[in-house]
This record gives structure tokens, C-alpha cells and sequence, in this order.
């Protein structure tokens, strides 16, 4: 397969699907054998394809898929993926009949919501639940202990309705300093033992308590930023037991190159000057792709070798300077591995002033997105021109 006939500019992102099956299978053989591994593959997996990262991760391990919204969710469902997903963030009461039709699973916090759903749910119908717990994170879920026993009865006394999980997330689960995830961990044991019965799925784990901390597997994880091969911050990267491998980078090719004399400005502003003969590329990407205009300055690998990105990065277009005449073609790589250098996502984060996380999520659905399994490409994805 190549990428002839399904884009037509030379501007995308690589997705090594090994990588993503070698760093679930290492979280995998660091759980013990009961303990499930939920991939975690909402914002089209963090910016990196949701189907094909699901795929991979099932088949990886996990047995399970959470996702943000009902509709990432149902998403999943139309392309094929019958595995159970869970929807972490909250669902309207009124689209109950959407998730039980597609046999997702939703969270659920409040006992208001669980009245509004129950009159859109038919005799015969069962609407698989996780209730969420707020244990310090502050931004949806139970709080306190009246709320969940309140939740726990409504449950119990409608058989359409099923208790599945429960689960809670960390704050500050990546930090040096445990104080405050310790208060979260205590205030979870001490809501779940307000349950009558506990239900099958309990967790609360996400990357970074999945790889720091064995006390509070419960029986799943939530696997999101290390399955991408990210480390969930710079403070706890010398604690990951083995080595991550980034699946996501980002390529594109010189479109233009030409001579500029001294004096020769470049870009909108005119704020860059050529100093003396010099040698500027421009390639076809910009901010409408995510590659944001306070990139000016970075790095880029051409022939290996890195160049900067000069003058102001427009819409679709930047321009870099080359250290001497290159040929029209030439692969640009932004984000990843070309010849003996590497620009890691979280040197793009570091110059954008914000975390790893952020980085394959803002790159835009107009990037066509290439899968790779063992150097090969196996599927190609453009947003644009669906096939
Ligand atoms: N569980 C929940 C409820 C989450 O919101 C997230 C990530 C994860 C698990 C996975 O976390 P990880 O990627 O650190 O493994 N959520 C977010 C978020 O809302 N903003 O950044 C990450």
C-alpha cells in the first residue's frame, strides 16, 4: 500500500501501531493477571485514530475501551468495534436509548440524572452504569456518601438498570509528592465501603498510577498517555519501569527552495531578514494543522540534520533555512525520528509551553494520518476525503 491517490499534499502524520501494541503489552506484564487494561482512546485516541489504536490495544490486551463522549463512542461502534466502552464524561438523561442500542456503558454521578433517564428506557431494556466518584479532582462525580447510597438504591430497585463499575480519577497522580493523591485513595476506600455490594469493575488508575502504583489496581486501569508512548509528566519519568515508544510523528516535504539575498525578508510582517545568502525552504503545513505560530524558532529535521523554522508560520505554510541547497521533495520530519535525531512530542511541548498530551490532539483532522505495523503501511486515513 502507498500514499499515492488518498492525499494529495505531502503533510502527515506517521502512527506506528507496534509501538502502541509494545507499550500496552509492558503494562500488561507489569499488572497482575487479574487486573483489566481500559485503552483509553477518546479525541480519535489523542489526536492518533481511534479505530485503529483501539484495534491494536484490544488486541494488545485491553479489554476494554473508554472514550469521552457518547458520540466518540458510538463512533467506535459504526466502524466495528464490538468490545464493552465506557463513557467517562457525562451523557444527556435523554440519549439512555442511544447508549443502550449500542450497548455503551455511561457514568453516572448524580441521582437527578438517573430520574430523568429512567423514563426513556423501555421495560426490557438494561442500561449498563459506572458510577464516578469525586474524591478530589473536583469536576464530576459523587461526593459524598449520602449521594452514592442514594444512587446505589435507585439502582437496585430498577432492574433496567446495571451496576458495573465504579471508578474515580487522580489529580496528581504523577507528582513527586503524594500527599494529596493519598487523601484521593483514602477518600475513595472510604466511599466504597459505604456500597452494599461492590460491582464488577473498580478503578481508578490512570497512566501514571498505573505504572507507579500496584495499591490501587483494583481490577482496571485507565491506559491513556503511555499507550501513546508519553511519559504522564517529566517529575515521574524516572520511575516508568520500561521504556515507552512514541507512536506518533509528523512529516512533510520541501514544496520550495530558493536562494535569498541578504536583506531578503520572509513571511507575514517581514520580521525576517536574511543576514546573507541563504538557503529557505518552504513547507506546506501551518496552524490550521495545529502547527501553531508560537512554533516560530523550533527545529525541524532535513537530511537529519535540524534546521529552524524562520519568519512567521502562517495558515498552511512555513518557511525554515536550510544549511545549503536541498532538493524540491525532501522529507521534512517535525515530530519524530529521521536518520540519527529524533524531536520528541515533548520537545514540542516544552517550546509550546505546555504538556505532551496537548500536542497529537491539536494536530487537525486535515493531516492524513498513515498507519505503520513493522515498517509497512497498512491503512491510511484522510479526514477529508473519506475512502
Ligand atoms: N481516566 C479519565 C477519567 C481521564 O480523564 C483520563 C485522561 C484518563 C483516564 C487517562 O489518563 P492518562 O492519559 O494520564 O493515562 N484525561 C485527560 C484529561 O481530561 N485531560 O488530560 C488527560
Amino acid at each position: 500500500m502507498t500514499e499515492q491517490g488518498f492525499f494529495y499534499r505531502d503533510t502527515w502524520a506517521e502512527v506506528d501501531l507496534d509501538c502502541i501494541s509494545e507499550n500496552v503489552t509492558s503494562v500488561k506484564n507489569l499488572l497482575p493477571p487479574d487486573v483489566e487494561i481500559m485503552a483509553v482512546v477518546k479525541a480519535n485516541a489523542y489526536g492518533h485514530g481511534d479505530l485503529q489504536v483501539a484495534e491494536t490495544a484490544l488486541q494488545a490486551g485491553a479489554t476494554y475501551l473508554a472514550v469521552a463522549f457518547l458520540d466518540e463512542a458510538i463512533a467506535l461502534r459504526n466502524k466495528g468495534i464490538h468490545a464493552p466502552i465506557l463513557v467517562l464524561g457525562a451523557s444527556r438523561p435523554e440519549d439512555v436509548q442511544m447508549a443502550v442500542k449500542n450497548d455503551i456503558t455511561v457514568t453516572v454521578f448524580q441521582k437527578e440524572w438517573l430520574k430523568m433517564a429512567q423514563p426513556h428506557l423501555k421495560q426490557d431494556q438494561k442500561l449498563s452504569i459506572h458510577i464516578k466518584l469525586d474524591t478530589g479532582m473536583g469536576r464530576i462525580g459523587v461526593r459524598k456518601e449520602e449521594e452514592l447510597t442514594a444512587i446505589e438504591r435507585l439502582i437496585s430497585g430498577d432492574s433496567r438498570l446495571v451496576l458495573e463499575g465504579i471508578f474515580t480519577h487522580f489529580a496528581t497522580a504523577d507528582e513527586l509528592d503524594l500527599t494529596y493523591l493519598q487523601q484521593q485513595i483514602e477518600n475513595f476506600r472510604q466511599l466504597l465501603s459505604c456500597l452494599k455490594e461492590r460491582p464488577r469493575y473498580v478503578h481508578c488508575s490512570n497512566s501514571a498510577a498505573a505504572l507507579r502504583f500496584p495499591e490501587v489496581y483494583f481490577n482496571a486501569v485507565r491506559l491513556g498517555i503511555a499507550m501513546y508512548g508519553l511519559t504522564p509528566s517529566l517529575e515521574m519519568e524516572a520511575e516508568i519501569p520500561f521504556p515507552l515508544n512514541e507512536a506518533f510523528s509528523l512529516r512533510s516535504s520541501l514544496v520550495h527552495v530558493k536562494k535569498m539575498n541578504k536583506g531578503d525578508k520572509v513571511s507575514y510582517g517581514a520580521t525576517y531578514e536574511s543576514k546573507t545568502e541563504e538557503w529557505i525552504g518552504t513547507i506546506p503545513i501551518g496552524y490550521a494543522d495545529g502547527w501553531l505560530r508560537r512554533l516560530q524558532g523550533q527545529e525541524v529535521l532535513v537530511d537529519g540534520k535540524r534546521v529552524p523554522i524562520i519568519g512567521r508560520i502562517c495558515m498552511d505554510q512555513c518557511m525554515v533555512r536550510l544549511p545549503a541547497e536541498v532538493p524540491v521533495g525532501t522529507t521534512v520530519t517535525l515530530i519524530g525520528k529521521q536518520q540519527d535525531d529524533f524531536i520528541s512530542i515533548n520537545e514540542i511541548a516544552r517550546k509550546l509551553e505546555t504538556i505532551n498530551y496537548e500536542i497529537p490532539c491539536i494536530i487537525s483532522t486535515r493531516v492524513p494520518r498513515i498507519y505503520k505495523k513493522s515498517g509497512k503501511i497498512v491503512e491510511l486515513k484522510n479526514y477529508l476525503l473519506p475512502n
